[in-house]
């Protein structure tokens, strides 16, 4: 066990759905949850000690088992901040999962090329920068862009966090990068402005100005003011899928680490799909098409490469 506080959950965590609603919606054949973490078990791979807050367990066991309950075939795994930059209980279900599952790490500029190495052959594809200060502390951007520039050769990417007042301010940083960029939950809008305010206008801009910004259509738990089933949030998701089919991903972002006020049913939100990616078509790109070719190199569609 890492020195520091006890690695306990804190005491107003809310652990993942129990028992989660079986959706009416069948993903097509080959459909990726393209952001979704796993926890621990801390007991073999304890919480950083620099993390903001201390989840339950979340095991690839019960990850693998909601992949298939909700009926999908693969994951990408994305590292998560209470796991700091040691990414063992990512590579581990990476390992398990083989070619079911990809992973976004998190790494600092001293990482080797060894164990960039490393990670990549356990399925890694990408690292994240987190900007949100209740998650991760700052980090200077010449050190991110020292990072982007270090995992570049080996095809990676940058999956970004942050929150939509922030875009603007970010957004030199983001096109210095030599890498695609992958946002996540679509920049977390403010739904309370609505899907025309500038804020969110100012996102679909900058999607349809850089070829190499993907969004994930991801968490209207998180920016739903009205609860589930989240339709306040579907406007925002079918704008992005709408404009921009070929570079948008869905994720179910469990086990929901920092949810406050309730719990996702990860079946309501498997069932929110068809209302904002409502062709076939639109969902094949989403959950199948623009996954497996960012994340398994997999050309499945029609989309440029
Ligand atoms: C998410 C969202 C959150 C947490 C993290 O890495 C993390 O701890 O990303 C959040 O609290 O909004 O995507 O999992």
């Amino acid at each position: 066990m890492s020195a520091g506080r006890p690695q306990i959950m804190d005491p107003d965590w809310l652990a993942f759905h129990p028992n989660p609603s079986k959706p009416r919606f069948k993903p097509p054949a080959g459909a990726v949850d393209a952001h979704c973490h796993v926890f621990g078990p801390a007991a073999q791979f304890p919480y950083a000690p620099e993390r903001k807050y201390t989840p339950c367990d979340a095991s690839k066991a019960q990850l693998f088992a909601l992949r298939d309950f909700l009926g999908f075939e693969r994951n990408v795994i994305v590292q998560a901040t209470c796991h700091g930059k040691d990414n063992r209980a990512l590579t581990d279900a990476l390992q398990a999962a083989g070619e079911r599952a990809r992973g976004v790490a998190t790494v600092g500029e001293d990482i080797t090329e060894t164990e960039l190495a490393e990670l990549d052959a356990a399925g890694v594809r990408g690292v994240r920068f987190n900007f949100l200060r209740r998650l991760a502390d700052f980090t200077p951007h010449d050190v991110l862009r020292r990072i982007a520039a270090k995992v570049a050769p080996l095809g990676w990417h940058v999956v970004v966090y942050f929150e939509a007042p922030d875009l603007a301010e970010l957004k030199p940083l983001f096109a210095s990068l030599p890498t695609k960029v992958v946002v996540d939950h679509m920049g977390r809008p403010d739904v309370a402005l609505g899907v025309d305010h500038p804020q969110f206008q100012a996102f679909v801009q900058w999607m349809a100005e850089d070829a190499d910004v993907w969004s994930k259509v991801s968490c209207p738990e998180r920016l739903s003011l009205a609860g589930p089933p989240y339709n306040d949030v579907v406007p925002f998701q079918r704008a992005i899928v709408e404009r921009f089919p070929d570079r948008v991903l869905w994720g179910t972002d469990w086990p929901h680490p920092n949810l406050k006020n309730h719990m996702a049913d990860d079946g309501v939100l498997a069932d929110q799909i068809p209302k904002f990616a409502t062709t076939p078509e639109r969902q094949r790109k989403l959950l199948v098409d623009n996954p497996q070719r960012l994340y398994w190199g997999v050309s499945t569609g029609t989309a440029e490469p």
